[in-house]
């Protein structure tokens, strides 16, 4: 059979086989042990959770179904003419299916992707009724939210549907959210910057990332002619399309980071409440909207942009040095570095990195990027506590997107949004298949934590 659905109508069975046999024969196996620390201080590190789709080395890195980021981003298959990067679309494929999808079957998913895509009119009107105040992130959620009436996870189940079919309806769920969240993203920003001015047509020529870009009406025109006009002068490769290859790169980079962090964890615990997609990814873009989340990449920007006014674009080592312990001893985090994981530079960083230097490494900001890269763990190394020293995601998306002429930051997070829901459908979809139980853990008052010092 071919395509997401048939392939997971073969592995479920035999996933489901492999769990139950896990279960019967080492159910009782021990494999971690609970502190006092894990109770209060975050289930730090805990081995509780379960993922199939992706996971952290803290030092090899990010990997996708086994396979490591920057292998996944090599042999994505390129779909449209003249792209360099692979598609989101066959991305959500590896994530779903475990397998490397051919360009044939990475096509086939955009194809579906945009037979879905339509946005139900009711959905559209709520947006154009938000005041521009709301965040764009909370618009998000309550987008997604309202697309509640479309479930069929909702309609299978009030039908009495059997519950090893449950995971057929959060595909076609899934699969319809994310088709709808380019021209859903897109209608948001339009309201909040572009006083409502955009496309909300898909157009069947273009992929996923394609359509989003052009809804979003980026990069502008003039920059565009800009580029060509640079091109032509130095005699280079075409240019124009370079926005929507970096959009299809980040939205590849952003999808999946393991099931333990703030928005893929909501998304799966609301799921286990047996909340239909639509409610269980508006959860997850709850969480995803705070600060120690997915709002970090706006404050790089916000960082850079302070560092600059003050020393230039430009600036010597020395001055960077300085301005970097001036923000440490005020007292604040160099945002874009570190990770509760990760113990050296984020393969994200470095895929965006190698992005920039293809394609615009004489853009001032992602020079000084570039050269900080260098400074900062150099610094902090310094005040020998930092666990990891080298930047993050966070730390290089924003000048990216500031290139081509994406300068609202409040609007970052929502990119990493559309992105993310990629990572948790994946992860939502097989948690329907192999039946996880609703999450109830226990938890305890500091009387019987006491209780349990004493006894000890
Ligand atoms: N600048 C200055 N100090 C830092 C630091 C940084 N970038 N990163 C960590 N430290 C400090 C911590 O503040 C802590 O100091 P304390 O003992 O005085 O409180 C000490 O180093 C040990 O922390 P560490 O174990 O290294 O880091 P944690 O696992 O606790 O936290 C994050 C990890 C990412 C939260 C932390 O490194 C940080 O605040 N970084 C800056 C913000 C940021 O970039 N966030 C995005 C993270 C990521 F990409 C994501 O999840 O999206």
């Amino acid at each position: 059979g071919k395509g997401i659905k048939a392939k997971l109508a073969k592995k479920i069975p035999i996933e489901r086989e492999k769990f139950l046999g896990i279960k019967c024969l080492h159910g009782q196996k021990i494999i971690g042990q609970i502190s006092v620390n894990s109770v209060i201080g975050g289930m730090r590190g805990l081995p509780l959770l379960f993922c199939e789709t992706s996971s952290l080395d803290k030092n090899k890195g990010i990997y996708y179904r086994g396979k490591l980021l920057k292998d996944v981003c090599a042999k994505l298959p390129r779909v449209q003419e003249g792209t360099q990067e692979g598609t989101p679309e066959g991305c959500f494929f590896l994530l779903t299916t475990g397998l490397m999808p051919t360009k044939k079957e990475a096509q086939e998913v955009t194809k579906e992707w945009l037979k879905r895509g339509s946005v139900p009119r009711y959905c559209l009107r709520m947006i154009d009724s938000m005041d521009k105040r709301v965040h764009p992130m909370a618009q998000l959620c309550a987008a997604s939210a309202c697309l509640n009436p479309q479930s069929q996870f909702v309609e299978a189940y009030t039908k009495g549907a059997r519950r090893a079919d449950y995971w057929k309806y959060a595909y076609e769920d899934s699969m319809n959210l994310i088709a709808m969240l380019p021209t859903v993203a897109a209608s948001i920003y339009a309201n909040v910057f572009k006083d409502g001015e955009g496309s909300r047509e898909v157009n069947h020529k273009e992929d996923w990332s394609g359509n989003f870009c052009r809804m979003l009406g980026l990069p502008e025109k003039d920059f565009v002619d800009l580029m060509r006009l640079y091109m032509i002068l130095h005699a280079d490769h075409e240019s124009g399309n370079d926005f929507v290859d970096l959009m299809r790169l980040y939205m590849i980079l952003h999808a999946d980071h393991e099931s333990g962090n703030v928005s893929a964890h909501a998304c799966h615990l609301v799921g286990t409440a047996l909340s239909d997609p639509f409610l269980s990814f508006s959860a997850s873009m709850c969480g995803l909207a705070g600060p120690l989340h997915g709002l970090a990449n706006q404050e790089v920007l916000v960082w850079l942009t302070k560092l600059r006014k003050a020393i230039g674009d430009d600036p010597s080592d020395e001055e960077l040095k300085k301005f970097i312990d001036d923000t440490l001893k005020g007292g604040q985090v160099i945002p874009g570095y570190g990770h509760a994981v990760l113990r050296d530079t984020d393969p994200r960083f470095v895929l965006q990195n190698e992005f920039a230097m293809k394609h615009c490494k004489d853009d001032p900001g992602v020079k000084l990027v570039t050269r900080l890269w260098k400074i900062i763990p150099e610094v902090l190394k310094k005040l020998n506590k930092v666990a990891n020293p080298y930047p993050n995601v966070d730390a290089h998306s924003g000048v990216l997107l500031q290139h081509y002429c994406l300068k609202e930051l409040k609007f970052y997070t929502v990119l990493f949004g559309v992105s993310r829901a990629l990572g948790v459908l994946s992860q939502l979809i097989w948690s329907r298949a192999l039946g996880a139980p609703i999450e109830r853990p226990k938890s305890f008052s500091s009387t019987e934590i006491c209780r349990f010092i004493n006894e000890a």
